[in-house]
């Protein structure tokens, strides 16, 4: 029986399901497909590192000795057609994939076995280390998804972590507390290794400056590994010169240091290059060898076994309903500055202008500072998650919804996070650096010198009063509300919509219209402080997502 095996551009792994059975004369199949690199108009750095990455890793297994067919850009727009094609030219028996990593494609691939008239398997994607259907039975019966279970759970099935008798080393599960803090004037960053860019690489910047030469980003620093060989030299670098710190300073933000001590690990675990079992692994070795403390592998091992895993539970559970919730009825379209870095806001311009040069930026950076800002100002969730989406090399839809409609945004409002997050300048100015450099006064509450982030923090809690202040884990803040002046109020009500006003202004004209639509207000104030709203679908008519 003769296989082809069609391998997409994040399954690029030896072991991926897709060819754990490898025979000779069956056909491995990869493409690189205008759709794919389009259907959101992707960082430019994210397309020459998953194309690299796909020549690289094809030319090596064939170099081992399978049949490969890789079709470069240009002969096909989408899977579908170049499967088709590949099928008419092998006359397979049978095709095998591997499940993909979104909806929209999974969607897609159930249509493929009728087009193309041979039998498509479709398998399991084993590299997580929890399937489906281990977190459909976790997420059974319960109300509210808390990451902090289910995280426990995955440490005892695992045993991560866990000492001979079933509990948690170091007696404790959970190091957060030592891990937010700022960071000191004479901390030494570790130096980040150079990829060079192999003829490959040049050869794939080249094409993408051509072909997606207008899309966000800039190809410059580009400097990621592309290789598995150079993804296994990452790890090494980042057990040795980061991970001791990385518990320490998971939280902070700094001027001109984007990275930290963090892994840059994401958009190899994602598209293949690197499993996330030898990273859990290779970093409880390093604890174990005495190599880094128990809070910096801890906290960073959560963020695999625990963060990762889960978010990925709640998308495949969650969708494809989850994410047409717009629990906030927010309703402003992006600013342009997520585009281009122009603002005075210091901590903005820094993540974003970052963003832009790196296609990175750290978890802290994404909640904390432009997903805090889009929360804040009632950003229209399909804008802000279409900008998360394109921005990140690590970014797919599995990954980045649920991070940014749950967790930043609390368009889902709350399935797995308690409150919202979000923050004024204090919480920014304690983590960072960046207020001391900012044109903004961090202490200042209201007018056009304020910190945005203060009176807008205020404005969202005044903004959603209804819905919030049951929320056991915000009602002391309510308190301070219910105590400030009301002329007060009305001084940050002002100004926000003012500042609002002029950076994300609601009729903008070509504005993609919003999902949603909250009832208009007339007192911002109002006897209950303001309108909040409750699950909200897509006002008829409105545009598909992607
Ligand atoms: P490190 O800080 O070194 O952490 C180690 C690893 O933990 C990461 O490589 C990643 O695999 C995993 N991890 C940590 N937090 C999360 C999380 N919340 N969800 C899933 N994995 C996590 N991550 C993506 O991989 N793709 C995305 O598109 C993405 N979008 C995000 C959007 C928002 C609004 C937020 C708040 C977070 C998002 N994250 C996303 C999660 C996280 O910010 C990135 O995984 C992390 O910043 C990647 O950098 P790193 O590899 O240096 O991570
Ligand atoms: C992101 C991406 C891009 C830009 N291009 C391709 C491609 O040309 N070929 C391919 O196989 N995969 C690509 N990808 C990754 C896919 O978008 C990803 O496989 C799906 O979103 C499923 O997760
Ligand atoms: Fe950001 Fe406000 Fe600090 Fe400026 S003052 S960097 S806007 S938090």
């Amino acid at each position: 029986m003769r296989t082809l095996r069609f391998v997409l551009g994040d399954q690029l792994d030896r072991r991926v399901a897709a060819l754990q059975d490898l025979a000779p004369g069956d056909v491995v199949l990869g493409a690189e497909v205008r759709a794919e690199a389009t259907y959101v108009r992707h960082h430019k750095q994210k397309i020459a590192f998953l194309f690299s990455a796909m020549r690289h890793f094809f030319a090596e297994i064939e170099a081992d000795g399978a049949l490969v067919d890789y079709r470069r850009l240009g002969r096909h727009e989408t899977f579908a057609e170049a499967l088709e094609a590949a099928v008419r030219e092998h006359r397979p028996d049978l095709v095998v994939v591997t499940e993909p990593g979104e909806w929209r494609v999974l969607a897609d691939m159930r249509g493929w076995e009728a087009r193309v008239g041979v039998p498509v398997e479709i398998r399991d994607d084993d590299r997580f280390f929890a399937d489906h259907s281990d977190f459909a039975r976790f997420a059974e019966g319960r109300r509210e998804l808390r990451m902090e279970t289910f995280y426990r759970d995955m440490r005892r099935s695992t045993g991560t972590l866990m000492d001979e008798d079933g509990n948690p080393v170091g007696e404790r599960w959970n190091y957060d507390h030592d891990n937010r803090k700022a960071l000191p004037k004479d901390v030494v960053m570790p130096r980040r290794p150079r990829y060079e860019a192999d003829a490959i690489t040049r050869e794939v910047i080249g094409l993408v400056e051509a072909e997606f030469g207008d899309h966000f980003g800039t190809l410059d620093a580009f400097n990621w590994p592309v290789t598995r060989a150079d993804a296994l030299a990452a790890l090494d670098e980042f057990l040795a010169a980061c991970l001791p710190r990385f518990g320490d300073f998971q939280d902070a933000m700094a001027v001109g240091e984007p990275q930290l001590f963090h892994s840059l690990l994401s958009p190899l675990m994602n598209c293949g290059l690197l499993r996330p079992r030898e990273v859990v692994a290779r970093a409880e070795a390093a604890w174990r060898d005495g190599a880094a403390p128990l809070n910096a592998v801890e906290g960073f091992i959560r963020q695999i076994l625990g963060w990762r895993e889960f978010i990925r539970g709640v998308y495949w559970l969650k969708m494809p309903d989850y994410r047409e919730t717009n629990t906030l009825a927010a309703r402003r379209p992006l600013p342009q500055f997520y585009w281009d870095g122009e603002t005075d806001m210091r901590c903005m311009a820094e993540t974003i202008r970052a963003t832009r040069d790196n296609a990175y930026a750290h978890h802290i950076q994404r909640l904390m500072v432009t997903g805090n800002f889009a929360l804040l100002a009632g950003i229209r969730p399909a804008e802000i998650e279409e900008w998360y989406l394109i921005v990140y090399a690590d970014a797919y839809d599995w990954v980045e919804l649920p991070n940014v409609h749950g967790m930043a945004t609390f368009a889902d409002g709350g399935l797995f996070a308690s409150k919202p997050y979000a923050a004024s300048g204090a919480y920014i100015d304690r983590m960072s650096d960046y207020c001391r450099h900012c044109a903004y006064d961090v202490k200042a509450k209201t007018g056009d010198e304020a910190c945005p982030f203060n009176y807008l923090y205020w404005n969202f809690l005044i903004e959603h009063r209804e819905r919030l202040s049951q929320n056991r884990r915000i009602g002391m803040i309510y308190k301070s509300l219910e105590r400030m002046p009301e002329e007060r109020r009305r001084a940050i009500v002002a100004s926000a919509r003012r500042f609002l006003e002029e950076v994300a202004p609601m009729e903008r004209e070509g504005a993609v219209p919003g999902l949603a639509r909250s009832p208009v207000r007339t007192d911002p104030l109002g006897s209950h402080g303001g309108e909040c709203g409750g699950r909200v679908v897509p006002a008829a008519g409105a545009p598909a997502r992607r």
